[in-house]
Order: structure tokens, then sequence, then C-alpha cells
């Protein structure tokens, strides 16, 4: 373990004396303070009965691939299973279903993004013709309540969370007021105009900097304040470090908001069995378990008759995973109360207005450095716009405060995170989750710096890389999951010289750059590193059954949005099993298939549910050799599992299919043993002790038309290390993915609000310019690969590392292309919009397309 200097918790609670109170760490025990933090207000996530039969397999990592053949599927491109489906037409989600005599909800939202609620009359809405309910939340009784919170943070006193209708007052624009159900959706609608709502508007809350000023308006009176958490961080001696620093850089960065825009929106149909007293539920969400724990517990019903299915899910990108909207707990009820299915389905502009969104965070950081580069210390205090809720806790800030040091030897750190209400929806991960704001102030801090030292930017960086022969590292934090923050392995320096080589820096910064500007273009480079917490805890788990058929069948937690959950979970007991993956069926997010588990976020299914499935795939390889070799007559050691059958080695002649080895498993007379278990059937769970650090460097060669204000991208190479890869090109595909979408964040998208009233001016995909096939250009991709020694397969998560360092790279290319202007890029997202004002400030005022340096 390397050596570093330990968190420093008294200072954190001096620090709580000074903050009157608000602030409170994570823990000052350890284990306390983790259970505080894992175990949910409604206890949504049962893992204590798992984590306690549980084996911990975590450290042995290729050890306990042993007798497992590797290679065969594991690790191969196979083509995606779910894609016939979904390339098709033939996609299952949501709104595909239609159960008989369905009825459709709409929902009434605030037009104001802060309002009193003086009254609401619904009598003509009821009236109207098909109108078969109406709700406000003087209907809801006990259901007005607000909505659990999903991580209880200690360090938030008194979180407060949405109720399912707002109660007397509005905190964000969209947020739900009524809901109507009809026979159609068209009636619906139409029944919400006819609602009528004396709202009394209040000054909005829109700016977190604002948000902090004595005596302003306020999105939760009763607090008394709109700071919800004050969180800090201290690594080391971070004050010591910047005392006898020769070189300190200070600036203010400013990330703003982005919406994640799935393709399809949030939807949820309830069908609900008077008769037997179940609820149906199908979601589109990316935690189907935890959401069914909930809903039972919050409509009183036994957990085993609520079915949640999250059928095929069109994207969830962070958002989907919140785990209780409004919408989840409304439409159920009125199910219940109607005993006829009912129907919401998001629109695009409710996608805008009431999923939870993500980034805007304010930055005062600053960087110390000795004059030979050497990294001495950083220090960071952050301002995040929570939004008008916390159902999330601070989970956001943390991911980003502990990303922050990258793959850098902080020893010495410092982070004050400051969660502040707005009355904005509510934040919640977006894929990247809070890292790419702390790999933009980290990046930008040693560009600054490398300017002051009088050095090249990246040779400053490898100086203070950490090596590889340096891990486990110990950062001396706190993870979003309150594991320790501990990186497992990696190739930083490797990762970064890959990258520098392939984008051809050195040549660019020689002579490309003026090459391009003789022919009069302006032309700049970008580079990030990065390092990301994957495949967190608790915990995954999963069910291998082999049926009578032979064919195995694969039941999992945690839901799939499509990032191929299917193949790569059958490709990982394929390879245990010795069968071919399209025998396997895996069942990703339906309660009565699997019903552990909490969900698909933080990049961490390919790491947790995998290898949980890994692990239920070798008991039952186990279970089928003990069967086999009492039919063959040998040791079980000397099987061979090999395509769907088994055999004694060297002697293939004689071989059982898995489907005698099932029958055997499951005989229908006989003396069977007292201890005798039937069938081929196990279920396992897996529980990660720390993170799985992925880790990675982008670089690009992007041009800018300081006339159009447009940027073109010449050139973009992403080099990527997510350990062992179950699916090398589904792996290819999450980075192409995340890195459309890190682009949109960094140049195209922006929400826009109106100054005065604070609402949403860019609500419509007119508006909101998501990146096309025409701005998303190709990008060369290079695989490192250093295994995780802390889970049985080796690998770590990739499903956002395209987006973090998107941002970051385009501003830094942006500002390098524009270096004569000296222009200094603190803020992102770009557009063109942005690049314009911040030209013609450095034109000095010669109004459109002044002169030239
Ligand atoms: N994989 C692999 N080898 C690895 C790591 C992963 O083959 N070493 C595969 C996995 O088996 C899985 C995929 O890559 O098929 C992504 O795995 P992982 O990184 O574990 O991420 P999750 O499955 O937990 O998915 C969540 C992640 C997040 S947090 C966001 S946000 C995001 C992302 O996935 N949302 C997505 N990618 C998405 N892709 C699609 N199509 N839709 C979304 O909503
Ligand atoms: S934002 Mo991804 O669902 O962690």
């Amino acid at each position: 373990m390397t050596p570093q200097a330990g968190v420093s918790w008294s200072a954190a609670n001096e620090y709580n004396a000074v903050s009157a109170g608000m602030g409170q760490i994570l823990r000052n025990d350890p284990r306390d303070g983790r259970r505080g933090l894992l175990i949910p207000a409604v206890g949504i996530q049962r893992y204590e009965a798992p984590i306690e039969g549980f084996t911990i397999m975590g450290g042995e990592g290729a050890e306990s691939m042993k007798g497992v053949e590797t290679g065969r599927y594991f690790g191969k491109s196979q083509p995606r299973f779910e894609d016939a489906r979904l390339l098709t037409g033939r996609g299952r989600f949501v709104d595909d279903i239609h159960p008989p005599g369905c009825l459709h909800a709409a929902v009434l939202r605030s037009p104001h993004v802060h309002a009193k609620i003086r009254s609401i009359r619904t009598d003509a809405a009821s009236a109207l013709d098909g109108v078969r309910l109406v709700l406000t939340a003087a209907d809801l009784g006990d259901l007005a309540a607000p909505l659990p919170q999903l991580v209880p943070h200690a360090a938030i006193k008194d979180p407060r969370t949405p109720t399912p209708l707002a109660v007397g007052k509005v905190r964000y624009e969209g947020e739900p007021v009524a809901v109507v159900v009809a026979g159609d959706r068209y009636t619906a609608e139409d029944a919400l105009e006819l609602i009528e709502v004396d709202y009394e508007a209040l000054p909005p809350v829109t700016e977190v900097e604002a948000a902090l000023d004595e005596g302003g308006a306020l999105v939760h009176e009763e607090i008394g304040s709109n700071v919800a958490a004050d969180f800090l961080q201290v690594v080391g001696d971070p004050d010591g470090a910047f005392a006898g620093a020769d070189v300190v850089i200070k600036k203010r960065f400013v990330i703003d908001r982005g919406a994640s825009i799935a393709m399809e929106g949030r939807g949820v149909l309830a069908e609900w069995d008077a008769r037997d007293r179940k609820l149906k539920v199908h979601v589109s969400t990316q935690a189907p378990v935890p959401l069914r724990a909930g809903l039972a517990q919050i409509l009183g019903l036994p957990e085993h008759d609520v079915r949640l299915i999250a059928p095929d899910v069109g994207g969830g990108f962070g958002p989907k995973a919140i785990i209780f909207y409004p919408e989840e707990i409304l439409v159920p009820h009125c199910a219940m109360l109607l005993g006829s299915p009912v129907k919401w389905i998001e629109d695009r502009r409710e996608h805008f207005l009431a999923s939870t969104q993500e980034r805007a965070q304010v930055h005062q950081a600053e960087i110390a450095f000795a004059k030979d580069g050497t990294l001495l210390g950083v220090r960071d205090d952050f301002l995040l716009d929570a939004g008008a809720y916390v159902p999330y806790g601070i989970i956001v800030g943390i991911v980003t405060s502990t990303t922050l040091p990258g793959p850098y030897r902080v020893r010495n750190y410092r982070s004050r995170l400051r969660s502040v209400y707005t009355n904005r929806i509510t934040v919640t991960p977006y894929r990247g989750a809070g890292r790419p704001q702390a790999v933009f102030v980290i990046e930008r801090l040693f560009d600054e710096a490398a300017k002051a030292l009088g050095m090249d930017p990246l040779a400053l960086r490898a100086k203070n890389l950490i090596q590889p022969d340096e891990f486990p590292w110990d950062m001396g934090m706190i993870y979003q999951d309150t594991s320790d923050v501990i990186y497992d392995s990696g190739d930083y320096p490797a990762c970064q010289r890959t990258a520098v080589e392939a984008v051809g820096y050195e040549e660019f910064r020689k002579s490309g750059k003026a090459a391009y500007r003789k022919e009069g273009r302006y032309v700049g480079i970008g580079v990030a590193n990065y390092v990301e917490g994957t495949g967190i805890g608790p915990y995954e788990g999963a069910r291998v059954y082999v049926e009578p058929t032979g064919d195995v069948f694969v039941g999992t937690g945690s839901g799939a949005t499509g990032q191929g959950a299917e193949t790569t979970f059958s490709q990982i007991a394929a390879e245990a099993l010795g069968i071919d993956p399209g025998r396997i069926r895996v069942a990703t997010g339906d309660t009565d298939k699997f019903h552990w588990g909490v969900g698909n976020y933080a990049s961490r299914t390919a790491v947790v549910t995998g290898s949980a499935v890994h692990k239920a795939a070798v008991k039952v390889r186990e279970m089928m050799a003990k069967v086999a070799a009492e039919e063959l007559e040998a040791p079980p050691e000397s099987l061979v599992f090999d395509d769907g059958h088994v055999y004694v080695e060297g002697a293939p002649a004689r071989k059982l299919t898995f489907r005698d080895v099932a029958r055997l498993a499951n005989p229908l007379r006989g003396n069977l043993p007292a201890d005798f278990i039937p069938g081929l059937e196990a279920t396992e769970f897996h529980v990660p002790k720390t993170a799985a650090f992925s880790s990675g460097t982008h670089a690009a060669i992007v041009e800018v038309d300081p006339d159009r204000c447009d940027i073109k991208i010449l050139k973009y190479v992403i080099v990527h290390d997510c350990g062992n890869m179950i699916n090398p090109k589904i792996v290819d595909g999450q980075i192409k993915g995340g890195f459309a979408q890190g682009l949109g964040g960094a140049f195209y998208e922006k929400l826009v609000h109106d100054k005065q009233s604070g609402a949403l001016l860019t609500a419509s995909l007119m508006d909101y310019c998501v990146p096309t096939a025409s701005e998303v250009p190709e990008v060369e991709i290079h695989h490192l690969v250093t295994p995780s020694p802390i889970n049985p397969l080796g690998v770590k998560g990739c499903g956002e590392g395209g987006t973090i360092p998107v941002p970051t790279v385009i501003a830094q290319a942006v500002q390098d292309a524009l270096s004569e202007f000296g222009v200094e890029i603190d803020a992102v997202p770009l557009g063109p919009g942005i690049l314009h004002s911040l030209l013609r400030e450095k034109r000095g005022g010669e109004g459109e397309g002044g002169a030239r340096p």
C-alpha cells in the first residue's frame, strides 16, 4: 500500500464548527458511517441478507478464473443478442405494452419555478367527458408524504425529497401539481387545461452563488438556508503544502447544467389485479429491484405481490436511476384506485422539465507546485446546484471531489462541497456523474500551472502521474458507496504516452500548428487524463439455472438500458460453463425472474453483476461436474465442459449433453441422500470492497472558425483502460456513445433559462442541440488492459469513460486554437454564442468580425 498521509477527520470537524453546524462529515468511525449511509430510510435495498450469506471472492483476481476455460467466449466481440430485436423494431418498451382497457394519465406541471399554491380547482376537469380521475395532493392522504430518500447522507441534516404532488408550494418548473386519468391521453391533456391553480409567484433561486446571499429567497424556507449540505474531505496537510509552494494557481471554473435526453423518455404502466391483490408495474428504469421494494412499502403491499419489470429501456444515462419519481407512485396508485391499467409516458417537453439533470457546479480551485514541477497540493471549494430536492444525497458531489485528483499524486488535498438547493429540477447523476467537472478543474489547473512553471503541460502531468508499481494507491478519501478510494491498478503513464503519440502531439507542437496558421486556420490541441471509480457496491446477484432442455437461464436484477447486458452476461456464463452463449438466456430486470439487486449505474454491472454471474455459473458447473462424474465414473476434475457437453478428458466419445446432466440432477425416483438438492441452479452475490478504477486519456485536434464560431474535430483519440474486456466491440460502442454525449455537453447542448422567471427556454430538441452524426466524428480508440485485481473477472466499468474528459479536451483545444486571441476557457459547455462573446471581448469592441490579433 502506498504510504499516504491519512484523512484528517478532525480538520473536518473543526471546519464544521466554522460553518455553524451545517457541515457534517460522512463518517467519523468508518463502520458506523458506512451503515448510516447505506441503509436507506425506507429500507429499499435489503442488502443485509445477501451480505451475510456471502463468501467474498474479491482479491484473488485471475486466481478464481482457474479451472474455467477462459477466452472461448469471454473477451470475444460476440454480436449483441439484443440487436436482432432492437434493430428490427421488435424491442418492447413500456409504451409498446397495451393491456386491454388501459387508461392514460397526464400530469399537470407547474409553469412557475417557484410559487405558492393558493388554491386548486378541479371540478371542470373532473366533469370533462372521458375523465376517470383527477387527483391533487389533497386527495392523496398518506401518499402525499415526501418520497423516500435514496441515499440518506449524514452530511444532509434535513434532506428534502419531493412529494408525489406538490403540497402548498412548487419548487421547480415542471413539478407535478395534479394528475388526470382518462380513456386516452388527449382527453387527459384537455382536462389538465381545465384545472385552475392560483399561484403566487415567488422570487426564483436559480444560480448557486446567488442562492447563498443572506436574506435571499429560500427553496425550503423551514431549513433557513439554501445550503443542503456542507461537506469536507481532507487528505494530508493541504495548508502546509500551499504554504511551502513555489507556484500557486487559483481559478474559478463554471460548469453548466446538461440534460441526458434518452431517446425513450420515462414511462410507467401499472396493472392492478384486484382479485389476487397483485400489482404489475412496467417502468423505464435503471433500478427495478429497489423500485419494487419502495413501491411495495409505500403502497402497503407484500413485496412478492409487486412485480416490477424494466423491459427494453431506450437509454437511461443516469436520470432513470433516481428510483422514485412522482409518476412512479402516482400511476400505480391510480391503477389501484380505478382497478384498470394506467399508463403514463413522458413526452419530450416533460423530459426537459421533469427528468433529473446534472453538471452545474462552480469551483474555486487552486493547485500548488514546487518549482521543479512536483505537485504539492490541491484545494477546491465548490458549489453544486442540487436542484429542488436531494433524493440522491450528495453522491454527485462526492464523485466530483474524489475524482478531482485523477491519476496524479495528490497527497495534500482539501475538498469542500456545498450542495445548494435551487428552483431547478433535481440533480442526480448523468453519464459521467460529477466527473466531467472534476476533470475540467484539475486538467485546467495543470495547464495554467505549466504556463507559470514554463513547462510543457504534458511533461508536467507525466512528472506527477501515479506509477504502475504504486498500486494499490490509497487516495485517503471515501467514495460514493462509502468504500475507501483505493486505486486498484492501472498504467497512467502508458495511457498518456499512447494518446500523445497517437494524436501526434510533439509534431503538432513543433510544426503542425504553425503550418495550419500559415493556411489561415486556427487549430489547437487538447489532452486530458482521468481516473474513474466503477463497479461500486453495495452488491449484485445472479441466478444461473440449467433448463431441462440443457439451455441455460441467467437471472439478474440490475436491469439494462442498452449496454448489451444480455450478451455480455451470456458470455461470462458461457465461459464458465462451456456452452455457446446463444444457448443462454439472460433476464435483466424482472423481479419475478430475480429479485435482488440495485441497478445499472456508476458503470457497475460488468464488475458487480458480471462477477455474480461468474460465481453462480462456476457453482453450477461444480454441481454438474458432481452429477456427471457419477454417471461417467470418473473424478470431477477429469471432466471437460465443451460446447454444451461434458466428457472425461481424452475420452470425448462418451459425452453427456447439458440436457442429460439436467435430467440426472432431477431424478423422478431412486434412493436419494437426505441432503439431496434437485436441479442445477445456483444464486451468488458479489460485494465489491472498493471500486475498480478505470482510466484513460483523450486527445483531440480541433479547428475553430473564429467567424462562424464553430468547431471541427480533425482528430480525436481515446485511450481507454477498463481491465479485461468481456466484449471489446461492446466496450467500443460504449466509448463511442459516451463520447457523443460528452461532445454534446462540451459544445452543442445548452439549457438556457429566462433570466427573470428562471423558466427553461430550450425545452425542445429544436433548441437543445443534441449532436447528430454530422457533428460526431470517428474516434480512434486504443485499449490498454490492466486487469482489476479485486474481482474475479479482472474487469472495470466502461459505460461512462467516453464522456468524462470530452468537455475538457474540447475546451483545451479551442483555447489553444485561439491562443493568439488570449482567450481563456474556464466554463463549459462552450458553443457558438459563447465563443462569439469570448472573441468579441478579446477583439476589443470592434464589433462583429473585428480585427485579428
Ligand atoms: N463491458 C465489457 N467489458 C468491460 C466492462 C464493460 O464488455 N471491461 C460491457 C458490459 O458487460 C456492459 C457494458 O460494457 O454490457 C457497460 O458496462 P458497465 O461499464 O459495467 O456499465 P453498466 O452496465 O453499469 O451501465 C451503466 C453505464 C452508465 S452509468 C451510464 S450513465 C450509461 C452507460 O452505462 N448509460 C447507457 N452506457 C449506456 N449505454 C446505453 N446504450 N444506454 C444507456 O442508458
Ligand atoms: S450516470 Mo450512470 O447511470 O451512473
